[in-house]
């Protein structure tokens, strides 16, 4: 019987990636998604008709219950999240909610339906927010800087607390910012990118940006989804970093890709305080040596490859949509 699995969040970026990879090894994917008034199935239009999506919430435990009793996958993989930092200032009660105590509710779903599913948070960089060392690895004590860190701290610990509690195979990926042509339009490189084709093909003049010196950890969503699938694969459960070791500053970003498309940056970008933080993470660099030691998993794509395939893919869209 083919193996299967459940994805919370799969009609997001790492969802539909992850679909992706787990309809290719043979895998019956469910998908968890939420009841919207407009369909949010623009990330897996091409894969819905191998697809079984089921209405369900992150708010609602009942509804998940039903879902694992109704279709028993034997991996759930916890992506769904109010994943955007900037909104979790200004909603810091709604991303409580959904990115931690969401995570307890899914957990305890496992744990009275059947234990012995396997479970997959997807943790983040955003934990160790304010540095305590350079590079960070699986042992970096935390210090969150956002109701969004500080929320997916509570996934993190729960998720712990459930595999030491119950004995459960419950895995915590700790990813480092992962990119591609699916991004939401409104984190940063998707910004970048999406903007500077829009300004190569004369339908606007410039972008405003906030904090131009962060720097961040970036990597190619596709290859992260496949680290989340070893983790699940291993005889036991764990914990691990997952990034490319590398740091780069928005303004590098910046230069990159609209240099793609034959402009300079410095032209086109606006500094605006509106995209500012309260409070901010400067720094990000991941270790990813234990998943390279023990999952056998490295990075496929670097940073000027994705920026510039990000902007490749931007155009071809835009000019397909003019
Ligand atoms: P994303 O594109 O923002 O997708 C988030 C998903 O969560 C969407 O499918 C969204 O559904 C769903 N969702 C939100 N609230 C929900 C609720 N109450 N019930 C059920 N589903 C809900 O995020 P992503 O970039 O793919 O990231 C996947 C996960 O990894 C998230 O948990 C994120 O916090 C975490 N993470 C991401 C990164 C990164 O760099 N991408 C790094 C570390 C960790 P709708 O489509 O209906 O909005
Ligand atoms: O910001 C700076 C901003 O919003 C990156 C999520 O997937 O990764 C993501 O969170 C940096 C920040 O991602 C703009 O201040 C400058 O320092 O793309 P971002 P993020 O906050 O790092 C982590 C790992 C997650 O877990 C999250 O779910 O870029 N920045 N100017 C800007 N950021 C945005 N969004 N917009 C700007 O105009």
């Amino acid at each position: 019987m083919a193996p299967k699995a459940l994805i919370t969040g799969i009609t997001g970026q790492d969802g539909s990636y992850l679909a992706e990879f787990l309809l290719a090894r043979g895998y019956d994917v469910i998908g968890l998604h939420r009841r919207t008034s407009t369909v949010t199935f623009e990330r897996i239009a091409h894969l819905t008709d191998r697809l079984t999506l089921v209405p369900a919430d992150l708010m609602d435990e009942s509804s998940m219950i039903r879902l694992l009793r109704d279709h028993r996958p034997g991996e759930v993989y916890n992506l769904a999240a109010q994943s955007f930092v900037q909104t979790s200032f200004a909603q810091p009660l709604l991303t409580g909610e959904v990115t931690a105590l969401g995570v307890t509710r899914l957990l305890d779903a496992i744990l009275l339906v059947d234990p012995s599913i396997r479970f997959y948070q997807a943790s983040s960089s955003e934990m160790f927010g304010k540095v305590v060392e350079v590079p960070q690895t699986e042992r970096t004590p935390f210090y969150p800087r956002s109701p969004y860190g500080v929320a997916k701290l509570y996934g993190h610990w729960i998720t712990v607390n459930y595999r030491e509690s119950y004995g459960m195979h419950a895995s915590s990926g700790i990813l480092f910012n992962h990119e591609s042509p699916r991004r939401g339009l409104e984190f940063v490189t998707r910004k970048v990118t999406f903007n500077a084709a829009a300004i190569k093909l004369g339908l606007q003049k410039s972008v405003s940006l906030g904090n131009l010196e962060a720097q961040r950890d970036w990597g190619f969503a596709a290859d992260y989804v496949h680290a989340m699938w070893l983790m699940l694969q291993q005889d036991e459960p764990g914990d691990y970093v997952i990034a490319t070791g590398q740091t780069h500053p928005v303004r590098e970003l910046c230069e990159i890709a609209f240099d793609q498309v034959g402009l300079d940056w410095e032209d086109h970008v606006v500094v605006d305080q509106q995209f500012f933080r309260p409070a901010e993470v400067d720094l990000l660099i991941g270790d990813p040596s234990k998943a390279t030691d023990q999952l056998g998993w490295k990075p496929e794509v670097g940073f000027e490859d994705l920026i510039r395939m990000m902007v490749d893919a931007d155009l071809a869209a835009l000019k397909k949509g003019s």
